[in-house]
C-alpha cells in the first residue's frame, strides 16, 4: 500500500501557510495519529483538530497570516487543505468515494455528505447568528467548506440540522464532515475506479 501522504506549502503576500497530511494512522498503520495546528486563529486551530481527530488524519498546518487586517486571507486558505488532501489521496481508485457523517454535540446535530468525484461543489446551510466565534467570523465557516470541496475537487453538502449554541452548531459541523471523509478515503481493498465512467 502506498502511503497516502502529502505536502504543501505556499506563500503569497497574504498567508505563508505549510500543510502536511497522512491519511492513514489509524489502527493497523505503522503511523501513530499526530495533530498540530497553528493558524492564530484559536477557534481556526479548533475546528481543524476537530476535523483531523475525527477524520483519522495526522494534519500539521502552520499559518502566518495578516491577520493585522482581518482573519479572511487566513481562513482563506482552507485551499491549501482541500490542495494537500486531494494530493495525499492520489487518483481516486480503490476507495470507497461516498461519505456521510452525522455529529452531534450536546443540542446541536450535523450532517455532511462527500463525494470524492473530481466534481467540486459545496452547499451549505449552517444556520450561524453570531458575528463570530472567538476570532473567527461565521461568515467565513461555509467559506472554509467551499474553499476545502473546490481545492480538494469533492462534492460536500453540509447542514446543521439543529442547535441553539453556535459553537456547537460549528464545530458539530466539522465533526461531520470529518466523519464523512474518513468512510470515503476508506480502502476497499481492491483497485477499482469507483465510477460507472471509469474515470474520476
Ligand atoms: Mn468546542
Amino acid at each position: 500500500m502506498s502511503a497516502r501522504q502529502a505536502n504543501v506549502s505556499r506563500k503569497t503576500n497574504e498567508t505563508d501557510i505549510e500543510v502536511s497530511i497522512n491519511l492513514d494512522c489509524g489502527p493497523g498503520s505503522d503511523s501513530v495519529q499526530a495533530i498540530e495546528v497553528s493558524t492564530g486563529i484559536g477557534f481556526l486551530d479548533h475546528m481543524y483538530t476537530a476535523l483531523a481527530k475525527h477524520s483519522g488524519m495526522s494534519l500539521t498546518m502552520k499559518c502566518k497570516g495578516d491577520l493585522w487586517i482581518d482573519d479572511h486571507h487566513t481562513a482563506d486558505d482552507a485551499i491549501a487543505l482541500g490542495t494537500v488532501f486531494k494530493k495525499a489521496l492520489g487518483e481516486v481508485r480503490g476507495i470507497r468515494r461516498y461519505g456521510t457523517g452525522f455529529a452531534p454535540l450536546d443540542e446541536a446535530l450535523s450532517r455532511a455528505v462527500i463525494d470524492i468525484c473530481s466534481r467540486p461543489y459545496c452547499v451549505t446551510e449552517l444556520g450561524l447568528k453570531r458575528e463570530k466565534i472567538g476570532d473567527l467570523s461565521t461568515e467565513m465557516i461555509p467559506h472554509i467548506f467551499y474553499s476545502f470541496a473546490i481545492a480538494a475537487g469533492a462534492t460536500l453538502h453540509i447542514d446543521v440540522l439543529r442547535g441553539e449554541n453556535d459553537h456547537h452548531r460549528a464545530e458539530s459541523a466539522f465533526k461531520a464532515l470529518a466523519l464523512a471523509i474518513r468512510q470515503a478515503i476508506e480502502r476497499t481493498g481492491g483497485n477499482d475506479v469507483p465510477s460507472t465512467k471509469g474515470i474520476l
